[in-house]
């Protein structure tokens, strides 16, 4: 295993793979969104997804882990492997596909989002964790992670706000307590200061246009710096 980046290093495609991450109300897709646009002004073709969801069997298994689409809670082992499920199909369908054919893939959350929300969080043991997300992703090994660090105070604010006048409310696993979601965060803390070669850690906790700057200066000097 590579060292540095948490997962093998059997990289595969020309494309790149950057994936966005952080605790529940951090920006990531706001600021996948703004990446989106500066990189396809540059004529590169992206494509953004999301974990859970991004295929027909993710977006059910989405269903299932978020709102309880199958009429039963999912225990904590099930829970592992339906976001490992939802992974494996996402690299195998779109990811993989894409990369192959030198598309840049966004991805909002991808395994280290197990890492920090089920090992972390949950208790699970993070190398088991580390181990289930080598064998869902294969060679698709992130290029640069995006950390979006942000308070677990104001990321649930963003999130309350974002929530107002809408039927559905926060989901299963965002309506954890405030404790789950601060081991969530001193997880990312920590997975970002063992993977330093993959992990941009990000102030989140300001205006989203400042922090898109940053992010743009750190993915425009990582990969198009010599174009
Ligand atoms: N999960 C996921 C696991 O437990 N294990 C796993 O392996 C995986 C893959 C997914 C849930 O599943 C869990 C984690 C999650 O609990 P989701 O619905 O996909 O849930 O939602 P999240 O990924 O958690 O995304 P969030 O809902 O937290 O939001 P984002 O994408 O981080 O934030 P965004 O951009 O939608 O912004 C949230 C709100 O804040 C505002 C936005 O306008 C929006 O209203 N905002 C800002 N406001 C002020 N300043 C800024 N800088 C702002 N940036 C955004």
């Amino acid at each position: 295993m590579d060292r540095q980046n948490g997962f093998e290093g059997n990289k595969m495609a020309s494309g790149r793979l950057i994936t966005f991450e952080g605790p529940e109300g951090a920006g990531k897709s706001t600021q996948a969104a703004l990446l989106i646009s500066k990189l396809e002004a540059r004529g590169i073709e992206v494509v953004y997804t999301r974990e859970p969801g991004g295929t027909k069997l993710g977006e059910a298994i989405r269903g299932i882990l978020q709102y309880n689409a199958a009429g039963e809670d999912p225990c904590p082992e099930s829970e592992v492997l339906l976001f490992e499920a939802s992974r494996a199909q996402l690299v195998r369908h779109v990811i993989q596909p894409a990369l192959e054919r030198g598309a840049w893939v966004l991805c909002d959350r991808f395994a280290d989002s197990t890492t920090a929300y089920q090992g972390f969080g949950r208790g699970f043991s993070v190398e088991l964790m580390e181990t289930i997300n080598r064998f869902a992703i294969g060679a698709a090994v992130p290029d640069m992670t995006i950390l979006l660090d942000v308070n677990v105070s104001l990321g649930m604010q963003r999130c309350a706000k974002r929530q107002i006048g809408k039927k559905v409310q926060h989901d299963r696993i965002e309506s954890e307590a405030l404790e789950f979601h601060e081991k969530v965060r001193q997880g990312y803390l920590d997975l970002a200061r063992r993977f330093p070669e993959r992990f941009r850690k990000v102030d989140a906790m300001r205006l989203a246009e400042p922090i898109a700057e940053d992010v743009w200066k750190l993915v425009s000097d990582a990969f198009l710096a010599q174009g």
